[in-house]
């Protein structure tokens, strides 16, 4: 490449060609420099917002030299590329990650202090980059830090959304949506205006034959909307490695208004077309864990599929190999079933455009394709209405209907004798109106399907996927158990925990290879090392405690125990069992003696964590948190022996603060429904234990830091299915006398009006109480008294802490990926660009 340039202009640009800072004086100077120049402020109008865009715009730089030396390095090497699609990328703050993994942090924290600034003030100016809901965008997240810092050639795609998920308020104890326009300033990413794909949708399919005689469909007179591509820079740890995220953002395919229409009068009319293309990637469907079946969301879905597509096979053509190579170079995951519309859009490339035959686009797509499936809830799985399909993507429903047919008569022959099968299993739903199943039509055109946890993946195959397993054999259906990026999760939000760790394994190694952590058990008795840990939870808990009385205005003891349930709000995760749990210890310290009460161990409960804005149930139990708080904190029989605090507007940021302060964090679903839960391992791994149900990752949690070290309740996912049924047809519902206790108060109307709680309540006594609430209310409830006891021996505690710390390797996401890369994608890293001079 570089001879086609002549020698002269080549040393002109080496000359000159940009230097990444090294030492404090030049970081200094970048920072300086661009807050003069690229901000046109000074010295004496610098507040820490400019400061900020000043330290994020040099680090940016930085990250650019070595993003454009990888870019160029793999596109030298061509190796096979990993792409993985998502609709959900909850990255959080850039800048704190950007300093920590070039290595910059010291050098960093100096220079802005000789500028005049306190790193963390400047590093908490930044917005949240919050393009997702909850633990599926946030597993996306992790994953490009550890595909970065294994050398991974990867990019992930997704949308460029304007509005990320909305700010949540609370006022009056219900939860008010604020939309998040997140990009006023994002220093973090590229525009690249030279860099679009022209996307269609609607219009209508033509047949014709070609000069040697074939068939062809072309699909033509749609509607067409340019997806933009920006561009951010993701960079590994401890390596130059820098991956791209590229984001699609819409605009209107004429620019910025149609000019024949303007022309004509039709001024508005043309301004209108230009916000309708610019909607589709407007904002990020708050929905998490439900689908809702809206035409724009699938609008979204197909245009991110097609520009991501479209991109992908521009840049393996430019390679020039043959079509059979594709899935040699190319691995593309779909992070859920989201984006499985890539599926019949490669089909359609290869056959309408590329020519290829029937069979061989199939296994080529058969060959690129992984699916990962995150649930097994029935009212989370996409079905698309076929009418809205024909509407929207007339040739791709084509597809679909050759893919199920082609499937179904594999499965006929296959299976003479199954004739019911048949319909169980075809792509299409015969309801009214029918529907495509996406999840069905993701197995069958992939060639390996994952669940996120041992139990997850064993219900994959027994329950939504079962027939599939018969079909296409065991080998097509794999676990890869979830994991967390221990930059972010333990460098980043806990740096004296890290350093501990780094102190006494001789470095921070064990950050790049979390198995290390097991030569922490080695110090579990040495006096120093529990000394400095305990130290680091206390402080931890004390920023907490600063943070609650600050943000929340709520005043908690650090020296109480912090019980903490963050995440999304959900009837499944059950934090109704939680809070009816807080109303029953409310209701037993009130009526204990004061010499009784002298006795109980001090417990702050902290919830946190939005509900869709639909949700209705999900709002009523965060009104419910609101109003035990405002009534129990306000209690002077109370006082510090049970605090409720409900922490708003829960997003990555906040969990940084939230996740190393606790003592007891709960993962307490309904056996069966959570696939994995990823905070279960963050919590952990910063000293905190658990309080779960089999479920999910608890179990191999439970595992890997052996059965003293979590607190596990509740019925087994095997017994589910019968209780259920029981509630139904069994004999009248008899519930637990201290659980009628809780309704009861709750009825009576000790929290305000009880109107808002009834349908909490009722789902339980009236219908059926799906999430097993009752059932496994006893078993919580006592579980919490042990946690109080064993809570006053605080050695053993400490003990049980540092023990489940150093056996928390396991859940890396550097491992998750490792097996993603061996059993699924088959790819291998390529080694980090060297720099000038290096
Ligand atoms: C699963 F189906 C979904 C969804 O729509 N959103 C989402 O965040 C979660 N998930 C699971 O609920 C978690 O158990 C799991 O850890 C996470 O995905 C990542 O796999």
């Amino acid at each position: 490449v570089e001879a086609s340039v002549p020698e002269e202009q080549r040393e002109a640009w080496k000359k000159h060609s940009a230097k990444e800072f090294k030492t404090k004086d030049q970081f200094e100077a970048d920072v300086v420099r661009h807050i003069e120049t690229t901000l046109a402020r000074s010295l004496f109008n610098c507040d820490e917002a400019a400061a900020y865009a000043g330290t994020a715009l040099a680090l940016r730089d930085r990250l650019i030299i070595e993003w454009n030396r990888t870019q160029q390095q793999q596109t030298f090497a061509d190796p096979k590329r990993v792409y993985y699609l998502s609709l959900e990328f909850l990255m959080g703050r850039a800048l704190d990650n950007a300093i920590l993994n070039v290595g910059m942090k010291d050098i960093a924290k100096q220079g802005l202090e000789e500028l005049g600034f306190r790193m963390e003030d400047v590093i908490s100016q930044e917005r949240d980059a919050a393009l997702g809901n909850g633990g599926l965008g946030r597993l996306a997240a992790c994953f490009l830090d550890s595909l970065a810092t294994l050398n991974y050639p990867a990019w992930g795609y997704a949308l460029r959304y304007r509005y990320g998920i909305f700010r949540q308020e609370i006022v009056d104890g219900y939860q008010v949506e604020v939309p998040d326009y997140w990009l006023d300033f994002n220093p973090w990413e590229f525009p690249r205006h030279d860099v679009t794909v022209d996307v269609q949708f609607y219009g209508g399919v033509r047949k014709y034959t070609d000069d040697s005689g074939k068939q062809l469909s072309v699909w033509e007179n749609g509607e067409i909307v340019t997806a933009v591509a920006y561009d951010a820079p993701i960079p590994g740890y401890g390596t130059r490695t820098t991956n791209n995220l590229r984001l699609w953002s819409s605009k209107a395919s004429h620019g910025e208004f149609d000019f024949t229409k303007f022309n004509s009068g039709e001024y508005e009319a043309s301004v209108a077309d230009q916000q309708r293309a610019e909607t589709i990637s407007a904002v990020l469907y708050p929905n998490d864990s439900l689908d809702r079946g809206k035409e724009l969301r699938l609008k979204q879905q197909y245009f991110w599929c097609a520009a991501s597509l479209f991109d992908i096979v521009r840049r393996f053509k430019k390679s020039k190999k043959a079509w059979k190579e594709f899935a040699n170079q190319v691995a593309i995951q779909l992070n859920d079933t989201h984006p499985t519309l890539a599926i019949p859009e490669l089909m359609r490339i290869l056959l309408d455009q590329e020519s290829l035959e029937w069979d061989e686009a199939w296994s080529i797509t058969q060959a690129t394709f992984g699916y990962t499936n995150h649930t097994v809830m029935p009212e989370a799985l996409e079905k698309w209405s076929v009418p809205l399909v024909q509407h929207l993507l007339p040739r791709h429903l084509q597809i679909i209907y050759d893919i199920n047919f082609h499937f179904l008569q594999y499965v006929e022959r296959n299976f003479p004798k199954e004739r019911e099968m048949l319909s169980r299993v075809s792509i299409i739903e015969e309801s009214e109106p029918k529907r495509v199943r996406m999840a069905f039509l993701a197995v069958i055109g992939s060639h390996k399907v994952n669940g996120v946890a041992e139990l997850h993946s064993d219900l994959v195959r027994t329950t939504i996927f079962k027939d599939f397993v018969k079909i296409y054999g065991p080998d097509k259906f794999t676990n890869v158990t979830n994991g967390i990026t221990p930059r972010r999760w333990l460098h980043q939000a806990n740096p004296r925990l890290s350093a501990l760790i780094a102190s006494k394994l001789g470095g921070h190694d064990f950050l790049r290879d979390l198995n290390l952590l097991h030569k922490v058990e080695a110090y579990v008795d040495d006096e120093e090392f529990r000394k400095e840990f305990r130290a680091i939870k206390y402080a931890n808990k004390v920023r907490l405690a600063k943070y609650t009385k600050e943000v929340e205005g709520i005043t908690v003891n650090p020296s109480s125990l912090f019980d903490i349930q963050v995440k999304r709000i959900h009837e499944y995760k059950r934090q109704q069992l939680n809070i009816f749990g807080v109303i029953h210890r409310y209701l037993e310290l009130k009526s204990m003696s004061p010499e009784a009460r002298s006795k109980v161990q001090p417990r702050v409960s902290f919830f946190g964590g939005k509900a869709a804005p639909g949700y209705w149930m999900a709002k009523m139990v965060i009104h419910l948190i609101n109003q035990v708080g405002k009534v129990v904190n306000a209690d002077p029989d109370i006082g510090d022996l049970l605090k409720v605090v409900f922490l708003s507007d829960y997003n990555v940021s906040k969990a940084e603060i939230i996740t190393p302060a606790s003592d007891i964090s709960e993962h307490i679903s309904t056996a069966g429904t959570e696939a994995s839960g990823t905070s279960n391992m963050k919590f952990v791994l910063n000293g905190g234990l658990i309080i779960g149900t089999c479920d999910g990752a608890n179990i191999e949690i439970t595992r890997e830091v052996g059965e003293d070290n979590i607190f596990l309740f509740g019925n087994l996912a095997e017994d589910v299915e019968d209780l259920r049924h029981a509630h139904f047809y069994g004999d009248s519902f008899q519930l637990d006398p201290s659980l009628q206790r809780v309704f009861d108060t709750i009825r009576s109307g000790t929290f305000g009006d009880a109107g808002p709680f009834s349908g909490l309540v009722d789902s339980i006594v009236d219908h059926g109480d799906y999430y097993l609430v009752s059932d496994d209310f006893k078993s919580y409830v006592e579980t919490q008294g042990l946690i109080d006891e064993a809570y006053k021996d605080q050695e053993a505690w400490l003990t049980r802490t540092i023990t489940a710390v150093s056996r928390m390797g396991f859940f890396s996401s550097d491992r998750c990926i490792d097996e993603y890369a061996e059993m699924i994608w088959n790819v291998e890293p390529l080694p980090p660009p060297k720099m000038n001079g290096a």
